[in-house]
């Protein structure tokens, strides 16, 4: 999926921090870290968030990779912290357990809280069932704290460094919710939502992300794993209880003639153009200077404050799947996320176009290649 940057993320929900390092990120660029923050608090924003939310206060910690807020074109790392994880010191502690050295009283507190963290009621729609029978896990915990949605922070941290570098070029990135559940009207969003929460139900919805200023020709047309819309809509599915991705009018240009769908080419002023966009300003899987258009369907989220039926791990009998905490409706911070690692993508094809390891170069090669694409 990427060709020039190299990103890793980890972290449990409730271990002490989440971390991430992305290496490739080219020397030069001026970094807003309150651009950064600001990014990962939309994330923790919206309507129908849950209680987890008023715990964390997402900032991000850079560890390397930075100086004088400039970037070295090192690798950089950097921590998120779990401010829930004074709560989880025991059931996820790093170190085995020494209860030699404890007094009775507390050993069997220590031991109770270990027990009451234990999840054993798999939440339908979520990877609790898959992770336990591919792993081998008698814990559905063993799954549950890697594969929350809790990671996309770390995602947001580094797409939001790309969002960054790319505002050099004027490449920006909008999002608009379309949907929450069936409703699509925005004025209503609000009352959806909470007829949900009053239910102990759950959303997802539609996310719109247009971004804005993408130079024509990133990525290309020679081989699958080049081409720019595939490698969006790859990073893009990875997000927890994203479903699908289109590109412009997506399902619906399949029900048109050719004749009324496609963008059709013009030339005025020295410069191609079109008047529609249909293909979302993707073209032969490279961007054609259009605005890139994607929409993103989201899944209700799994964990339900009345959950369904589901099987306990040990005794296969019949229960109602495990409830912690959950939102209601994530749609507004997945849209949050699904920009951010959107822009991962478009960074990533824009270093690979326009050369990758410092700024003095990649400006010199943008501005070469824009002259020479208007004087086509
Ligand atoms: C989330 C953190 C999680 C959930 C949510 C998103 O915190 P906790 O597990 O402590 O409740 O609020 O994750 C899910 C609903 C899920 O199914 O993964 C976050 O930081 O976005």
């Amino acid at each position: 999926m990427l060709r020039v940057l190299r990103f890793l993320t980890a972290g449990e929900s409730h271990g002490k921090c989440l971390t991430g390092i992305v290496e490739g990120i080219p020397y030069g660029y001026e970094l807003d870290f309150d651009f950064i923050n600001s990014e990962l608090a939309n994330r923790q924003k919206g309507h129908g968030r849950g209680n987890r939310m008023k715990i964390e206060t997402d900032k991000i910690n850079i560890l390397s990779g930075v100086r004088f807020s400039k970037t070295t074109a090192s690798p950089i790392s950097f921590a998120i912290e779990n401010k829930d994880w004074q709560n989880w010191l025991y059931p996820m502690s790093i170190e085995k357990i020494d209860f030699k050295n404890l007094d009775k009283v507390l050993k069997n507190e220590i031991l109770e809280k270990i027990e009451e963290k234990k999840v054993t009621k798999f939440r339908p729609a979520h990877a609790d069932l898959a992770g336990v029978q591919k792993y081998n896990f008698d814990d559905i915990r063993f799954v549950l704290e890697r594969s929350s949605a809790r990671e996309t922070a770390t995602k947001v941290a580094i797409g939001a460094i790309c969002q960054n570098i790319l505002k050099y070029y004027n490449i920006e990135f909008q999002t608009e919710i379309i949907s929450i559940g069936n409703c699509e009207d925005k004025k209503e969003f609000n009352s959806t939502i909470d007829e949900a929460i009053k239910n102990g139900d759950s959303l997802g919805g539609i996310i719109k992300i247009t971004i804005k200023n993408v130079p024509v020709g990133l990525g290309s047309f020679v081989n699958w794993d080049r081409k720019l819309d595939s490698r969006l809509a790859g990073a893009i599915i990875s997000t927890p209880a994203v479903k699908s991705v289109e590109f412009g009018l997506g399902k619906e240009y399949s029900k048109l003639l050719g004749s009324k769908a496609h963008d059709e080419i013009f030339y005025k002023d020295d410069k191609y153009f079109r008047k529609t966009n249909s293909s979302g300003g993707i073209e032969g899987g490279m961007s054609t200077g259009e605005d890139i258009v994607l929409t993103v369907a989201m899944k209700p989220i799994p964990t339900l404050k009345k959950p369904l039926n589901s099987v306990e791990i040990k005794t296969h009998k019949k229960c109602k799947a495990h409830f912690e905490r959950t939102d209601s409706c994530a749609v507004e911070a997945c849209s949050v996320v699904v920009k951010n690692t959107s822009a991962i993508v478009i960074l990533d094809a824009f270093l690979e176009k326009f050369g990758s390891d410092t700024k003095i170069d990649i400006d010199n090669s943008y501005k070469k290649y824009l002259k020479r694409i208007n004087e086509i």
